[in-house]
């Protein structure tokens, strides 16, 4: 049998680094060993030299990176007698919590932003059975009561301020160091909460650190020993880069933001709950954080698309609209190797897709000679 065959889920595969107990019922959906994969066209149109690596994110069980969190945060749950479960959503948090607490019998609930959530995200909360609460508010709004909320009902909060979620979402930096040999140069993600960034960093000081040395203050779970470095798997860590949409960039502003606007919904998010942990991550990284505008994100979503075949959600394009200008500009050294995370599937959010497509839609009748005709005409 082959390795994959028996692939059983990222709890299993890393449980030596986890916080997971010998007897924990485990609540997954095979989340986590997503595509690893090296871009080749993008590449051919950069001024520099690079080696530029998708972590194809949207491949998980609900299309986005919050699977990683949310298997550990629900095994958690249960473990902890918890029946029910809160986030509030950008969107994709949502659909993850909703698809863990189907599988573990929970109940959950879900806060989100009246409109400025993307159909197929509100479609997967609907679907799998989660009470869907909509507030005439942003993310931030319903973030801040959630936070609330769970002083008052026994309810188990599973947004990223859970620390379980951070310990799944560490994983991704593993398997990247697995897939690769080694750590990459860079790592590029696109920044919300900020906690997916943190999470990463995480792993790669982890994997970087020997018998319980901790190299980062940016984990809060250790208290100083980590329990999870053991044998030094890689000798070096990337330097972390994080970018934002301009409308939502509380990292390039220095404060909180308190209107964020951005077509990436995702990351519509002006007040980041990781923001003490990802100044440390980007100083102990050597790293930097930077912005997009609306019209970046989209041009790099449309041209992973077109160019790779690989279609992300609008927010996470922003990591590669980033890494080129990066690139291009130096900022990023040449011949050095890059992974930008993809974080969510292009299916999550047809509608930005379709707006923005230029793509032939030809209609014609349903004939061989004007199928013919359409087909000719149209050869590159
Ligand atoms: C596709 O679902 O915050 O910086 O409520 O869905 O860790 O917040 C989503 C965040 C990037 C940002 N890309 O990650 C939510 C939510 C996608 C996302 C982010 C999100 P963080």
């Amino acid at each position: 049998m082959s390795p994959l065959a028996r692939y059983t889920g990222l709890i299993e595969r890393y449980r030596d680094r986890l916080p997971i107990d010998d007897d924990a019922e485990i609540i997954t959906l095979r989340e986590g060993n997503t595509p690893f994969i090296r871009l080749r066209n993008i590449p051919r149109r950069l001024a520099k030299e690079v080696q530029l690596y998708v972590k194809y994110e949207g491949l998980n069980p609900t299309g986005s990176f919050k699977d990683r969190g949310m298997t550990v945060a629900v095994t958690k749950a249960v473990a902890e007698g918890s029946r029910a479960i809160v986030c509030a959503s950008t969107g994709n948090t949502s659909a993850s919590a909703a698809a863990y607490a189907a599988r573990a019998g929970l109940t959950a609930f879900v806060v989100i932003p009246d409109g400025k959530i993307a159909q197929g995200k509100l479609a997967q909360a609907l679907m799998e059975g989660a009470v869907v609460i909509q507030i005439k508010g942003n993310f931030d709004d319903g973030l801040r009561i959630v936070k609330a909320l769970v002083k008052e009902a026994p309810v188990t909060i599973v947004n990223s301020i859970n620390p379980y979620r951070l310990q799944g979402q560490k994983t991704a930096a593993f398997e990247i160091v697995d897939d690769l040999g080694r750590a990459p140069d860079y790592h590029c993600l696109p920044v919300g909460n900020a906690g997916n960034i943190t999470a990463h960093w995480i792993g790669y000081c982890e994997y970087a650190g020997a018998h319980g040395e901790c190299l980062t203050s940016a984990c809060l779970f250790c208290g100083g020993k980590c329990p999870y470095a053991r044998n030094a798997v890689s000798d070096k860590r990337p330097v972390m880069v994080g970018y934002q949409a301009t409308g939502a960039a509380p990292f390039m502003r220095g404060h909180m933001v308190d209107q964020p606007e951005t077509v990436a919904t995702a990351i519509r998010i002006g007040h980041p709950q990781s923001w003490e942990q990802a100044w440390k991550v980007q100083e102990e990284s050597g790293g930097w954080f930077d912005e997009c505008t609306d019209d970046e994100i989209l041009a790099a979503q449309k041209l992973l698309a077109e160019k790779e075949g690989i279609f992300c959600e609008p927010a996470s394009a922003t990591s590669l609209a980033g890494a080129m200008r990066d690139i291009e500009g130096g900022k990023i050294a040449e011949n050095s190797t890059i992974v930008c995370t993809l974080t969510g599937h292009g299916l999550k959010d047809p509608d930005a897709a379709i707006r923005q497509s230029t793509g032939p839609l030809l209609r014609v009748d349903a004939t061989l000679a004007e199928v013919k005709r359409a087909i000719l005409g149209n050869m590159a």
